[in-house]
């Protein structure tokens, strides 16, 4: 399919209009004009991020506060010199009602972000106008995806000076150290893929199920265990290997590796627009069934009597919002300048070497294109787990055997021999999935490819998982849940008639060095079958 690069204007009406179309701002590729402060967009983001930064932390307009509305740790931000013994911390009130807000693994992943950058962007556009810059700024995004170069962290982040060679670039950070931790900072797009795109269902169903596009049905969700599938890869996926880890200091992560300094990192919110535009391109998929509906998402959670969204607003007023207030493009102020999701993946990447379900079926997602497409099933049935837990270490793969058991596998079969035999009237066969449970350690930066009988099942990046280990955490430091689909896997193997074994080979192969004293374990690795 072709995307529209600009939402069609409205046909002209031949009544008088009370209310004339507003003017979108229109958010651009970073990479459009080689990613150089030669990009006035650039030159001004600079500009305003070092207005923002020259601004008290608890002045709720400053650069500091802006990232603790994302995530604070007193200690990191220390220890990465954005918090000195002299800082003034907003007062516990300001903290309660801005502070560590960012919603992650939850259905409010997407629209909470949205509504973050909304706010960002504002500020930094009155810091631009203020300068006497340009009124109709906008946020760029980096597409990573976009083909060439783009995969690289744009030139005028990685200087750190300023064109007439000063130092101060306030686009550039010290503590991002990329995805081999020597500095040199890049999206690999091997281990990263654009598979999300085709999750036909917004929000999914709790492990051991599919999470769905957008992540599962929670509350206010400040560090959720089970990240949504386009927030797992590519978002997680970027935030490691940009933000990377310090070489010198094991477990000591790059701003953009922990959700609570990432937003001190001004690529976070290139990155962030990226995501934000990918839930527009998902929108434009023709088997995308759209955002939920359920009141609890469109009010969200405040409307049960848990924290608002909300955003200090550059005339010192509060933005208070919710997902459905967000959660459609053309009721809001700007619009991306291109939505098609990456122009020029490379062959070998990750989702070019996954044996994927729609290729091996003539019953795939295209073919029910504008039939009656009738939701998949939401049943989840475990068919079978390893028995202990497996440690990750240094760059060694982790192996293990997960037994299947005799009912589930075969009825999992089943379905899929019908599907495969009776072609597109044979039903939608089971999706399959693999879940890392209760996956918990030290790194951040974590990050390792999983196999299944030798083919890849897809990368997986530890984003968030400190937090989620320790036991102050909400969920008592439980770990993160990760959940792969391998049905094209299994399919492959069911045509070669090497699922008969009771057993699936699991390799887990670490993309980076991952520190031993990190002791990173997976609890338990199981695989659950989806259908009706
Ligand atoms: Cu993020």
């Amino acid at each position: 399919m072709s995307y529209p690069t600009k939402t069609p204007d409205p046909q002209p009406d031949p009544q008088p209009q009370p209310d004339p179309q507003p003017q979108k701002y229109i958010r651009k590729n970073v990479w459009a004009n080689g990613g150089t402060f030669d990009d006035p967009t650039i030159l001004w983001y600079a500009r305003g991020v070092a207005a923002m930064k020259a601004r008290a932390l608890a002045e709720p307009t400053s650069w500091r506060f802006y990232a603790g509305i994302h995530g604070f740790n007193a200690q990191l931000w220390t220890i990465d010199g954005y918090l000195s013994s002299t800082d003034q911390l907003p007062t516990a009130q300001q903290q309660q009602l801005f502070w560590r807000q960012c919603q992650h693994g939850s259905w409010y992943f997407l629209p909470w972000h949205r509504g973050y950058l909304l706010a960002l962007e504002a500020n930094i556009r009155a810091a631009v106008i203020a300068a006497g810059g340009p009124s109709d700024w906008a946020l760029p995004y980096w597409n990573y995806f976009g083909g060439g170069t783009q995969n690289q962290l744009p030139p005028a982040f990685a200087s750190p000076d300023w064109p007439d060679g000063t130092g101060d670039n306030p686009l550039f950070v010290t503590q991002r150290w990329g995805p081999r931790d020597d500095g040199d900072v890049f999206v690999p797009l091997d281990q990263v893929s654009l598979e999300a795109l085709s999750v036909p269902e917004f929000d999914g169903v709790p492990p051991p199920g599919d999470p769905g596009f957008g992540g599962i049905d929670t509350g206010f969700s400040h560090g959720g265990r089970t990240h949504g599938d386009l927030e797992s890869d590519p978002h997680d996926l970027v935030h490691v290997f940009v933000g990377g880890g310090n070489p010198q200091r094991p477990n000591l992560p790059g701003l953009m590796t922990n959700p609570n300094s990432a937003g001190l990192d001004p690529i976070f919110y290139l990155h962030h627009s990226n995501i934000d535009r990918l839930w527009q391109s998902w929108l434009l998929e023709p088997a995308s069934e759209g955002n939920p509906t359920d009141a609890n998402w469109l009010n969200g959670p405040a409307a049960s009597g848990q924290r608002e969204f909300v955003m200090p607003w550059p005339d010192g007023t509060n933005y208070v919002y919710t997902p459905g207030d967000v959660g459609d493009l053309a009721q809001l102020d700007y619009e991306y300048d291109d939505y098609t999701p990456g122009a020029a993946m490379e062959p070998e990447s990750v989702s070019a070497r996954r044996p994927r379900r729609r290729r091996t079926f003539g019953a795939g997602l295209e073919s029910r294109e504008g039939a009656a497409v009738a939701s998949r099933g939401r049943n989840v049935e475990l068919v079978g787990a390893n028995d202990q837990q497996v440690s990750v270490a240094g760059r060694a793969e982790s192996r293990a055997t997960v037994r299947l058991e005799e009912g589930p596998r075969r009825k999992m079969q089943e379905s899929i021999a019908r599907a495969s035999q009776e072609g597109p009237g044979g039903g939608e066969p089971d999706r399959v999935l693999l879940n890392l449970e209760n996956v918990r350690g030290l790194s951040d930066a974590a990050a390792f490819e999983v196999f299944v009988n030798g083919r890849s099942a897809g990368s997986v990046a530890l984003f968030g998982v400190t937090e989620a280990t320790s036991a102050e955490d909400e969920h008592g430091g439980a770990g993160l849940n990760f959940v792969l689909e391998i049905s094209g896997i299994v399919d492959e193997l069911h045509l070669g008639d090497e699922l008969d074994a009771n057993a699936l080979d699991v390799r887990i192969v670490p993309v980076r060095n991952v520190p031993e004293e990190a002791n990173v374990t997976i609890g338990r690795i199981s695989v659950a079958r989806q259908g009706r």
